[in-house]
């Protein structure tokens, strides 16, 4: 980093460059605060020199400190995007960017590439006066799980923002200082002495800029299952409710074992822990026309419902008979199924014209946990539309991170299941992303956990699935406390 006795050759040649780009200017100029200041620096001009450019990305990284570590990079916008750009090209490091205006349409998202929440973020800037700019980019970072704790400019003007950012949890890596800048230039001949002079005054002046107060994005407590129930209008929404009070649990095991005698075992094993217990029927060689009434008697004796992941998808008249017929007579034993509202709303008809009379209820698949699905943007916001309208059977969501759903607060009739769950954040080698339990419950806003390998793959499922309750239970109570 600079320090004021010593600046490198390489520095001492990218300043030249820049004076010689009239990067840095003199002469009397109106800052955007209404102070005048007798230097100017406008590095949006880089753009035109892609080698000052990639010399700039290259020493501000290789001038950070071997400890700062970043998962991720990202620019503040707009003139520090192309320096974060060549930075993630040139070391390998991914990129997100935040957006200066959220669309109010589509998926309005304040933070653009993919990401995951705990991953550390460094950020990146042209040059820093009171550090505001920054926090404005970091505040939306750390609203999305994100840690921010370090962020690297070209040129620190001196002028409050390394205070200012340390009070924010944010340390600031300069290339280089103004006053250094303005040093060399005044040792090469570029500048005379009564500058140096004007700038020197205008600095001691104007030491610090105050930053404008970020709030705190403040979480929002977030409405209990029990002043939930009541709003549910279909029967199987409110049960599923009274079983997650009844037995403090928002947790689900998805329980995709080899055989209907396995599965069976499981949900003796787990019963007691779960609210819910997620079935593929379509999985299981052994199963015999009596697997539903045998489920349905484990299910009554722990108190959990029965989810069947069928994933419908066809047109309503086609699911009318997929959801009654067939092998596995989906409807005398599912409390519940799922469908994907690719064909449209008559999808939802044709499932509630079987399933209404019978009490069962329907979760519609708003998004996907697998890396790269298609359930995103207005195709989300289209089952949240759909759900709407057909309150009266849709009894919530297969949802990954409904906290940042458009138009939030959201519904509290419906519930939202969340699957891709384990202890520790990764993913299986086939596209399956993990979150843990608390991430998804507390930062992401959803209700319930949907747990599979990480339980049905432990030693030992039982404790397993207590540990799992108890995470996504206390993140429950975490958010509505
Ligand atoms: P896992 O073993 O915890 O990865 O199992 C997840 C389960 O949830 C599995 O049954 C999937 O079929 C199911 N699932 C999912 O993983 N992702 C989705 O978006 C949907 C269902 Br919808």
């Amino acid at each position: 980093m600079s320090s004021s006795s010593s600046v490198s050759p390489a520095m001492e040649s990218l300043v030249l460059q820049l004076h010689e780009i009239s990067a840095v200017k003199f002469g009397n100029f109106k800052l955007k605060s209404g102070i005048y200041s007798p230097i100017y620096i406008d590095l949006r001009v880089i753009v035109s020199y892609p080698s000052l450019l990639s010399q700039i990305s290259k020493t501000l990284i290789s001038s950070l400190p071997s400890s700062t570590s970043y998962d991720l990079v990202c620019g503040v916008p707009y003139t520090a995007l192309p320096i974060a750009t060549c930075i993630s090209v040139s070391n390998h490091v991914p990129m997100v960017m935040r957006r200066k205006e959220i669309k109010d349409y589509g998926t309005a998202k304040a933070i653009e590439g993919h990401y995951q929440a705990d991953q550390i973020c460094l950020i990146i800037e042209d040059l820093v006066t009171s550090g505001a700019s920054v926090l404005e980019t970091a505040a939306p970072l750390r609203a999305a799980g994100l840690k921010v704790s370090d962020a690297v400019v070209l040129l620190d003007r001196e002028q409050g923002g390394r205070e200012n950012l340390e009070e924010n949890g944010i340390k600031l890596h300069s290339m280089i200082k103004l006053s250094e800048m303005v040093r060399i230039l005044k040792e090469k001949g570029k500048v005379g002495e009564e500058m140096e002079g004007l700038v020197a005054r205008f600095l001691e002046e104007n030491r610090k800029v105050a930053v404008p107060k970020i709030e705190k994005p403040v979480k929002v407590k977030a409405i209990s299952f029990q002043e939930r129930v009541k709003l549910a209008k279909n029967p199987m929404g409110k049960r599923l409710f009274e079983v997650m009070i009844e037995k403090e649990s928002n947790l689900c095991v998805a329980a995709d074992v080899g055989t209907a005698s396995e599965l069976l075992d499981i949900a003796e094993k787990v019963g007691p822990e779960i609210c819910l217990l997620k079935t593929h029927v379509d999985i299981l060689p052994d199963f015999t026309p009596d697997f539903g009434s045998k489920l349905r008697s484990i299910a009554e004796k722990h108190n959990f419902l029965i989810f069947e992941d069928r994933k419908f998808a066809d047109i309503g008249n086609t699911v009318t008979m997929q959801y009654e017929g067939g092998i596995f007579h989906i409807l005398d034993w599912a409390d519940m199924v799922n469908a994907h509202i690719i064909s449209g709303p008559g999808i939802v008809n044709g499932l509630k014209l079987k399933g209404l009379p019978r009490g069962r209820g329907l979760l519609l698949l708003a998004e996907m946990s697998s890396a790269g699905n298609l359930a995103t943007g207005d195709y989300t916001s289209a089952a949240v539309k759909i759900a709407e309208e057909h309150s009266d059977f849709v009894i919530g969501f297969i949802s990954v991170n409904p906290a940042s759903w458009p138009g939030a607060p959201r519904n509290p009739t419906f519930i939202h299941a969340t699957p891709g769950v384990q202890m520790v954040k990764g993913g299986d080698n086939l596209g399956q992303q993990y979150n843990t339990p608390y991430s998804v419950v507390y930062d992401r806003g959803s209700d319930i956990i949907i747990v599979g390998r990480g339980i049905i793959k432990a030693e030992n499922p039982a404790d397993a699935a207590r540990e799992y309750r108890l995470q996504g239970w206390d993140a429950y109570l975490a958010k509505t406390s």
